[in-house]
């Protein structure tokens, strides 16, 4: 009976894993982890709301208001309202900042202003749900650069992401996983649902180290510089034996890559010209999964650089993103760096 857990085994909640990594640090004031458990809790609360997405027009909503007359709220913003409302009181961030929101996030001004800067992206993928494919909340926590106490300003958000101290995500798929770091490894934990806790399932993650999966928007191709296009084309060699997997869903495809290998693209484009740095944002998707790919073995860049040295000029920055395995990621800035001038 292989499956059945007998009373000698060790069951790690994620309370108790983020203690135990606490006391590893005697330093620490367990606001940290603090902060990661009410992104855990945030992650319970957004799942119980994305395993009954399409019941809404079941159950009689009609336009934007349901039967009781309450508004409808898009998924996305009730993701969006429900991490800043667990996290805007506790006294443990300078201020927020949030891909659905233009500006930065301030702290009310009737509770107390903390260390840390939280910066995240609510519900990524979204458009997926209706479709009800998987999608992810990616989380990045930086400590404050600006004096203790005082409301927390840009300077704290612009940070590279070799200064992040936390980030993790949390998928939406077949079951509900949290995986994060603190630059410690990383561990992965799958939300019991009987039980309402996320158990530890996969502690030190470490990329494969034979990559079988490399995803990108074939779509795009007829717009992609030289470098991209010949670099994609040695990807899809018989040297490199790999399979193409595109879910369309950052942190579906990222998580796929980071277990079973691979490399996830979403190069620059000449498709809109509005966005020549390509679609993902530095700050919310680009910095908290590059440093998740670092800790577990692989690499993050733009195509030039680590994504982890990138300093951030504005909270909305676009960036192109190669990132999982580290052959595959480091061969992406040899082709780019040979063939686009
Ligand atoms: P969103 O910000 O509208 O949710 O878009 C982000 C998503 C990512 O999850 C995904 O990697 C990418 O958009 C897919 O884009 P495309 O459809 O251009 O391939």
């Amino acid at each position: 009976m292989p499956h059945n857990l007998t009373f000698h085994d060790k069951i790690t909640t994620i309370e108790r894993h983020f203690l135990d990594e606490q006391k590893a640090h005697p330093e620490a004031t367990g606001e940290l982890t603090q902060i990661l458990y009410d992104l855990a809790l945030a992650g319970k609360m957004i799942a119980s709301k994305t395993i009954q997405a399409g019941l809404a027009d079941i159950l009689g909503a009609t336009g934007s208001r349901n039967v009781q007359g309450e508004t409808v709220q898009k998924l996305d913003q009730f993701a969006d309202e429900t991490i800043f409302r667990l996290n805007d009181h506790t006294g443990r961030l300078a201020c927020m900042a949030s891909e659905e929101q233009d500006e930065l996030i301030p702290i009310p001004e009737k509770y107390p202003k903390g260390r840390y800067v939280l910066l995240y992206d609510p519900l990524d993928g979204s458009s997926n749900i209706d479709v009800n494919v998987s999608v992810g909340s990616i989380f990045a926590i930086y400590r404050r650069k600006t004096p203790e106490g005082t409301p927390g300003t840009l300077e704290d958000c612009l940070q590279p992401g070799r200064k992040l101290v936390a980030a993790g995500y949390v998928i939406y798929g077949s079951s509900t996983m949290l995986v994060y770091t603190t630059g410690n490894g990383v561990h992965g934990f799958t939300l019991n649902r009987m039980l309402g806790e996320f158990l530890l399932s996969h502690p030190n993650i470490k990329m494969p180290a034979k990559p079988k999966y490399y995803s990108v928007n074939q779509a795009y191709e007829p717009y992609w510089s030289p470098g991209v296009l010949q670099y994609v084309r040695w990807l899809q060699t018989g040297e490199n034996n790999l399979s193409l997997r595109y879910i369309g869903s950052l942190v579906a495809d990222f998580h796929r890559n980071l277990l079973a290998g691979g490399l996830f693209c979403y190069p620059a484009d000449r498709k809109d010209p509005k966005k020549p740095g390509g679609k993902l944002r530095l700050l919310y998707e680009a910095a908290p999964l590059a440093f998740i790919a670092e800790q577990a073995g692989g690499y993050a860049t733009n195509g030039h650089s680590g994504i982890l040295d990138l300093e951030p000029t504005k909270l909305h920055q676009r960036v192109p993103l190669f990132i999982g395995d580290k052959k595959l990621a480091e061969k992406a800035e040899e082709y780019i760096a040979k063939f686009d001038k």
